[in-house]
């Protein structure tokens, strides 16, 4: 394994100064230097790559960038998903998944309702269960933490990462308390880290234009940055492929790159590419492969402090995610194992997802790497 590293980074070292000499725009060989010579490019440089370098120069940068972080190692967890209620106060335009309160098609679970389904995997060696679904109107974090409680009597080892900073916002503020307060009593009740949804884009002109009521960029930034500060580790997505421009995506990442300078509590960025189905923006379409892997390597180049970018595969599927092991992602997320609805509604080919995690080895290993499965916080999870 180690061989290999070395081999690639001699490789490089010998030859990286004619491969540089064969890129013919001035202002791209410089990028590439600083990336190769691992200094920080600026939100200019960022920009400049979106929309001037090829993807085949792309990804040999990317794949720079994630060696560095990670070697030749690819990593998957065993999860499971839970999404209590399509029940949501918000409107998002993009959103295929939610319905008001009173509505014919709007469920939710009860608290026995998730134990079972947490039951469920009771002999299956599942290390981690995620917890996301719509903005409820009525339940505070008491509410929410009393399941994360049970959660944890029934399953002490399975690690919680359960609500977005949307989520957070409402259950907070309906509990009357500050975020501090808040984040610090659901860490109590058992929460162990915070996922990375509700981040969309953080312009405010387009959130206003997609996602008009949602808490804001500033609150979602501050709601992680409080997270990390109480020892709450979190995710970071960013929603691409709809009216945003690659300006919009750099502004995105540079207000994440600076926050995680500040508090290094990210472990992850997930970019999620905007699906159409039966959403008020289906008149958009999709963005194409091409489009996903070019994204998925600037932002393994731009964001230098996150040690991880997530192929989520349910939302681009397994062709993509496994192609994007080659263009700066290290990590495949789940086995996931269960019928998360959030992006099937969306028109995801990924109906009823789930992956063998011999399955997912398999992808990795064919794209060069070595497969681990890891936790929540990515350490090695050794197999009995
Ligand atoms: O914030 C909703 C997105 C997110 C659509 O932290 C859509 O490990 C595309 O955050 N097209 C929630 N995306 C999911 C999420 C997540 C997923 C996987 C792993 C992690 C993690 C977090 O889903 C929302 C929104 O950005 N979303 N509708 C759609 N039509
Ligand atoms: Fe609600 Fe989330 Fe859908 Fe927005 S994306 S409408 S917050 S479920």
């Amino acid at each position: 394994m180690l061989s290999n590293i070395l081999t690639f980074t001699d490789f490089l070292k010998k030859n990286m100064p004619n491969l540089l000499t064969t890129i013919t725009d001035k202002d791209l060989r410089v990028i590439a230097d600083k990336i190769i010579g691992n200094i920080r490019i600026t939100p200019e440089e960022g920009l400049f790559l979106y929309k001037n370098a090829d993807l085949p120069l792309l990804g040999l940068l990317a794949g720079i960038v994630r060696r560095r972080h990670n070697g030749n190692l690819a990593y998957f967890n065993r999860n499971f998903h839970i999404e209590p209620t399509n029940k949501c106060i918000y409107n998002c335009r993009f959103c295929s998944y939610h319905k008001p309160e009173g509505d014919p098609e709007s469920w939710e679970y009860s608290h026995e309702e998730m134990l079972e389904i947490v039951k469920r995997f009771d002999n299956k060696a599942v290390t981690e269960v995620h917890i996301v679904g719509g903005v409820h109107p009525s339940y505070d974090l008491h509410y929410w933490g009393s399941l994360i409680k049970k959660i944890k009597e029934y399953r002490p080892a399975l690690h919680i990462k359960a609500f977005s900073a949307i989520e957070l916002d409402h259950m907070i503020s309906l509990a009357g308390c500050s975020i501090e307060e808040g984040l610090n009593l659901l860490k109590g009740y058992g929460l162990d880290s915070i996922p990375g949804g509700g981040a969309e884009i953080f312009d405010e002109e387009l959130r206003k234009r997609i996602c008009d009521e949602k808490s804001s960029s500033e609150l979602w930034l501050r709601i992680h940055e409080t997270a990390h500060r109480l020892g709450i580790p979190s995710n970071a997505t960013m929603l691409y492929g709809h009216i945003e421009t690659y300006a919009h995506r750099i502004d995105h990442m540079e207000r994440l790159r600076i926050l995680q300078d500040k508090t290094h509590g990210f472990n992850a960025f997930i970019p999620l590419k905007y699906k159409k189905s039966n959403n008020s923006m289906s008149y958009l379409g999709e963005v194409n492969i091409i489009e996903d892997l070019r994204n998925y390597a600037v932002s393994r180049i731009y964001l230098d402090n996150f040690p991880h970018i997530k192929a989520y595969w349910p939302m681009n599927g397994k062709e993509c995610a496994q192609m994007s092991l080659s263009f700066g992602t290290d990590d495949m997320d789940g086995t996931i194992d269960d019928t998360t609805r959030i992006y099937s509604m969306a028109g995801s080919g990924e109906g009823n997802p789930a992956m063998s995690s011999d399955e997912i080895s398999v992808l990795i290993r064919q794209s060069g790497l070595i497969p681990v499965e890891r936790d929540s916080l990515y350490n090695p999870v050794i197999s009995l």
